[in-house]
């Protein structure tokens, strides 16, 4: 019996870490905005993260150097600023607690994307389903100021590709019996999975469409790229996948609390008990062979008000002395602010992820053709 027929959206921010930037200073919307990292060996190295659709027109883009987009952008009035990913998560956070309420699952796929599944609430309509973003997009606009886009399909692999099309705040709609039409004309590297190499090989057995792929010989494509990747590029070049939208886990973290031997203001003195929590936490985390990206303090005061404070980190990390170097980083910078004595402390962290495990399925799956 062949699967349900599914409504699956793709729902991807647009030019988000500008938006964010854009949302909190409103005067940088007629500007040229770009979010750089910079990576602090001079002023202006580092690279572009992503820059709003204004600074797009003069050919600046993710992934450029930061003083090249520096020429291009000369005598353009443009803002350059750095990355701020605590402030574009919490931005995030409240999206997909929006967008949740929207959708029958939401699969979160990245800071700023995300699938969901409506195919019950739209009874399979894909009318419903466009009246649907329709609500999402003015609830996101009214309750955070943000907008995005959107790609409808039966399924991700083509919801990821529709939501390209219409950029910024648009939707495209792809149903099943559109998606051989919609895929057909694409260079092969629209499909997830078809990187620089494979491309390369594609090209020279006269492959360059999706259209080519499609018609391939599956036989052929199997004694090229193996058994799995061979059947993935035929599947996917017709339009077909049947991975379903998921649920991540919930969020969970790990930390611990104690009591400060006596009340102090030390940071040296704080940070041997930190220290020693930090190697429990670890002990903890360790075999779940994941990664962290968030670390957090806790400081209860001597009257006992608490306070705490995280830190996203720029990269996911496995290792122990990222999180001493992040906790002793926010202590440092709240004892500088409150100079107040603590009474207890405690340290956790958070936003796990299978990132490393993630990374090393999909080499193996995509082999070495990337
Ligand atoms: P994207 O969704 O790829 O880009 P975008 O949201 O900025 O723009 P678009 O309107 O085309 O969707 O990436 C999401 C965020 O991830 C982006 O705002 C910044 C970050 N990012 C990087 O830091 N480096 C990169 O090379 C890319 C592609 C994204
Ligand atoms: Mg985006």
């Amino acid at each position: 019996m062949p699967p349900q027929e599914r409504i699956v959206m793709l729902v991807d921010l647009d030019y988000f870490f500008a938006q964010c930037e854009e949302l909190r200073n409103p005067s940088l919307k007629d500007k040229p905005v770009v979010v750089g990292m910079y990576s602090g060996r001079t002023e202006t190295s580092g690279a572009v993260s992503t820059s709003n659709y204004l600074a797009r027109k003069y050919g600046v883009k993710s992934g450029i150097p930061l003083f090249l987009a520096q020429k291009r952008l000369e005598g353009a009035d443009a803002v350059f600023l750095p990355v701020d990913y605590d402030y574009y998560q919490q931005v995030s956070d409240k999206i997909m607690s929006i967008l949740r309420e929207y959708s029958d699952i939401l699969e979160q796929a990245g800071i700023d994307e995300a699938y969901l599944d409506v195919t019950k609430r739209t009874r399979g309509s894909y009318e419903e389903a466009e009246l649907l973003v329709l609500q999402m997009k003015a609830a996101v606009k009214r309750e955070v100021g943000v907008t995005f886009s959107v790609g409808i399909a039966p399924n991700k692999l083509v919801a990821k590709i529709a939501s390209d099309i219409n950029k910024p705040d648009g939707v495209t709609v792809i149903r099943s019996e559109q998606v051989k039409e919609f895929l057909s004309p694409l260079p092969v590297d629209s499909l997830i999975g078809v990187g620089k190499k494979t491309v390369v090989k594609l090209s020279e057995m006269g492959v360059k469409t999706v259209s080519d792929l499609a018609r391939y010989d599956i036989q052929r494509l199997v004694e090229v790229f193996g058994k799995t990747l061979g059947v993935y590029f035929h599947n996917a070049a017709n339009g077909v996948d049947n991975d379903p939208v998921q649920e991540a886990a919930e969020p969970e973290s790990i930390g611990r609390m104690g009591t400060l031997k006596e009340n102090s203001c030390d940071i040296d003195f704080i940070m041997q008990k930190i220290d020693q929590q930090i190697d429990e936490i670890y002990a903890e985390f360790q075999p779940k062979k994941q990664s962290y990206r968030q670390v957090g303090i806790v400081a209860i005061m001597t009257n006992l008000s608490a306070k705490s404070r995280s830190k996203t980190l720029e990269k996911s990390a496995t290792d122990k002395e990222t999180i001493h170097k992040a906790a002793r980083e926010l202590f440092e910078k709240y004892l500088a602010e409150t100079k107040q004595e603590l009474r207890r402390v405690g340290v956790r962290i958070a936003h796990f992820s299978n990132e490393e495990r993630e990374q090393k399925q999909l080499t193996s799956f995509f082999g070495t053709t990337q």
